[in-house]
């Protein structure tokens, strides 16, 4: 392929120079596997492909002609329905089963079994323990632990009432809950009731089945992941603004490589410690190296450099191109978003593919069965392996991109409060005031993955340049945070270079940059909280659907994308989802998705896969939101119009 062509596939000039080398070391890699996936099945393409029982596989004719229903009577709808709500079914879970790790993990730790883990942030575990309306005079830390743990786990199989953190939700958008019936109850029992209702032969109203898909969701924004967030808070310390770098460039050729991918925080920060151990270091230096290096891929990325200003090396799509530099010792992965490939990619060099999850093996790889109770041991044991790889590296095929970016991260809905209101006026009085007088058009949140029916990173970067453009602040998560960050856009200085000039000024003043980083997947309910900080502070409407706020997953790939985007519209938060889910072959739902659910939940999805047309529509949502709460004219308007 010459490089005109790779640049189709990534904007990442480091990517396309690993690219190039996959292709000379005839290394197949995702894009690979995506093109000779082509032609891709028609009916799965637009979701009217049933394969939930055994009657199946069933496909309708999209044309109206030939079959119009399954061998059960399922018509489109109801096929299209219920494969886009398992989904979000699996997409809730693996949030959620990460918060009840988290929840099991302070549980260990305040009954002493997880000593690796009791360095609590006590701020933020006493005031969710008022939170949650314990009484903490007599008890101790460990006691308070124990119980705010305990509350947590009960949000997984509680079977009434209502999920205790949809009481931080402004009151208006609890009321619309609970009137259309989808106040999640328990996080696990929305998720199977949501699997039996799409059972073959349980729910045929599509409508009913895509309402109790945003109940689950409401489960996961506001259950676990939220719980995920608050209990990471408490374990590993809150966040705080940190400079690091990003790309491919933070591998270190004189170092041991070790990168860690997935999800769960208990895995990396252990990891992070162990490879500080004196000892360890020692034997890097006895193998030839200069130390030990530890840099994040995807979400972890996003977990340790928040909390310890790691180095990122990359985001979804560049899980693989790590490994092709042909320096890394050891890939150590946890859960979530790993693929399978990494073995037959580390077999084509010296790498070792270490998990460490019982939940996630993969077949013939070294597994380290990870245990909270004796935590850093195994993942001392982990660093050692990578360490003793070091002296197998194949010199001949190292070829490390020299590029990394600086940047910014570490923002959350509290801290924001500090920066946006200085340390005598904390408070988001000057963001909404910034809103009201013009100077920002509104908030977006932009999100989610990379796929690669999209070139990497394309659809971030143009999409955030031309919020930012416009006036418009932009918060990130995920591996679209990890794509601004490589393009420079998470440094302050980026707000002069990008932005226009009210957003420009706000950064000036205050000193952020015009993206901010607020971390990983599941602290998109930092978004959600943020939000509902905006409604409390006032002016600017009294439910989060009235706020001039959006959100956008411009590249998603997982079901947790998925999840993420019903609990966005399920909030009031108008949502762009790209590229196009597998829902078109029903127009009744793509109505329903589109349409029907701003008069229920005050938002709804657009599906557009060009990011300047997505850019558009947000701006355009954000201008009739400005409009009917009245707002004076953005100040700027008239020099920055939308191309
Ligand atoms: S890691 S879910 S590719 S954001 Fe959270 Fe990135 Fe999407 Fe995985």
């Amino acid at each position: 392929m010459d490089t005109n062509n790779l640049k189709k596939l990534s904007v990442d000039p480091a990517s396309i120079e690993m690219l190039k080398k996959a292709e000379k070391e005839e290394v197949p890699t995702v894009w690979d596997r995506y093109e000779n996936m082509k032609p891709r099945c028609g009916f799965g393409e637009l979701g009217i492909c049933c394969t939930i029982c055994n009657m199946g596989p069933c496909r309708i004719d999209p044309f109206g002609e030939g079959t119009q229903a399954g061998s059960c009577g399922a018509d489109a709808d109801v096929i299209a329905s219920r494969n886009l709500v398992r989904r979000v079914a699996s997409g809730t879970a693996a949030h959620s089963d990460h918060g009840r790790d988290l929840a099991h993990t302070l549980l260990l730790a305040a009954s002493g079994k997880a000593p690796d883990y009791t360095n609590f942030n006590v701020d933020k575990l006493f005031s969710l323990a008022e939170e949650l309306g314990i009484k903490c005079e007599n008890l101790s830390v460990n006691d308070i632990a124990a119980k705010v743990a305990e509350i947590m786990l009960d949000q997984f199989g509680s079977q009434f009432g209502e999920i205790i953190f949809t009481k931080r939700a402004p009151e208006k958008q609890v009321e619309r809950w609970r009137n259309l019936k989808v106040m999640p109850r328990g996080i696990d029992r929305e998720i199977v009731e949501l699997l039996h209702k799409t059972h073959v032969g349980v729910d045929s109203d599509y409508k009913n089945i895509i309402y109790s898909g945003l109940k689950a969701a409401i489960a996961d924004g506001w259950g676990g992941s939220m719980i995920a967030t608050d209990l990471s808070d408490i374990l590993f310390g809150s966040p705080k603004p940190v400079r690091a770098s990003v790309n491919l460039g933070v591998i270190e050729e004189k170092m041991v490589n070790i990168i860690i991918h997935g999800h769960e925080p208990t895995l990396s920060e252990m990891l992070v410690k162990a490879s500080k151990d004196k000892d360890l270091n020692r034997l890097a230096e006895e193998q030839g190296a200069e130390g030990i290096n530890v840099a994040g891929m995807c979400c972890t990325a996003n977990e340790i450099l928040m909390r310890q200003g790691l180095p990122v090396a990359g985001n979804f799509l560049q899980q693989e191109l790590a490994i092709i530099t042909g320096a890394v010792e050891a890939m150590v992965v946890d859960v979530q978003c790993i693929m399978p490939s990494l073995f037959e990619i580390t077999n084509c060099y010296h790498t070792k593919l270490i998990t460490t999850s019982d939940k996630a093996k993969i077949k013939d790889t070294i597994h380290f069965s990870f245990d909270e109770k004796n935590a850093l041991e195994t993942a001392k044991r982990i660093i050692k392996t990578a360490v003793e790889n070091f002296q197998n590296r194949k010199k001949d095929l190292v070829n490390i991109p020299n590029e990394k970016m600086e940047l910014v991260a570490g923002f959350t809905s509290e801290n924001i409060f500090h920066f946006l209101g200085g340390r005598f006026r904390a408070s988001y009085r000057p963001l909404n005031d910034a809103i009201i007088s013009g100077r920002i058009r509104g908030v977006a949140g932009v999100v989610g993955c990379n796929n690669p029916k999209i070139c990497h990173d394309f659809g971030h970067l143009t999409l955030v340049k031309e919020l930012i453009r416009n006036d418009v602040l932009v918060v990130q998560t995920g591996c679209s945070a990890i794509a601004s960050a490589k393009a420079g856009l998470l440094k302050p200085e980026a707000a002069f270079k990008y932005a226009g000039k009210g957003l420009s000024e706000i950064c000036e003043t205050v000193g952020i940059p015009p993206v901010l980083h607020m971390g990983s997947c599941v602290d998109n309910s930092r978004i959600l909280t943020a939000c509902t900080e905006m409604v409390k502070e006032g002016g600017i409407g009294d439910d989060i659907s009235r706020l001039p706020v959006a959100a956008a997953a411009p590249e998603a790939m997982s079901e947790k994308a998925v999840a993420i985007s019903f609990y966005a519209v399920a909030s009031g938060i108008f949502t762009v989802f790209s590229p196009q889910p597998n829902v078109f072959g029903s127009k009744n739902l793509i109505n329903l998705l589109t349409e029907e659910l701003k008069e229920s939940f005050g938002a709804s999805f657009a599906y557009e896969e060009d990011p300047l047309k997505a850019a558009e529509l947000i701006i355009n949502h954000l201008d009739s939101k400005r409009a009917e709460l009245k707002l004076k004219p953005m100040m700027y308007q008239q020099l920055l119009e939308v191309t």
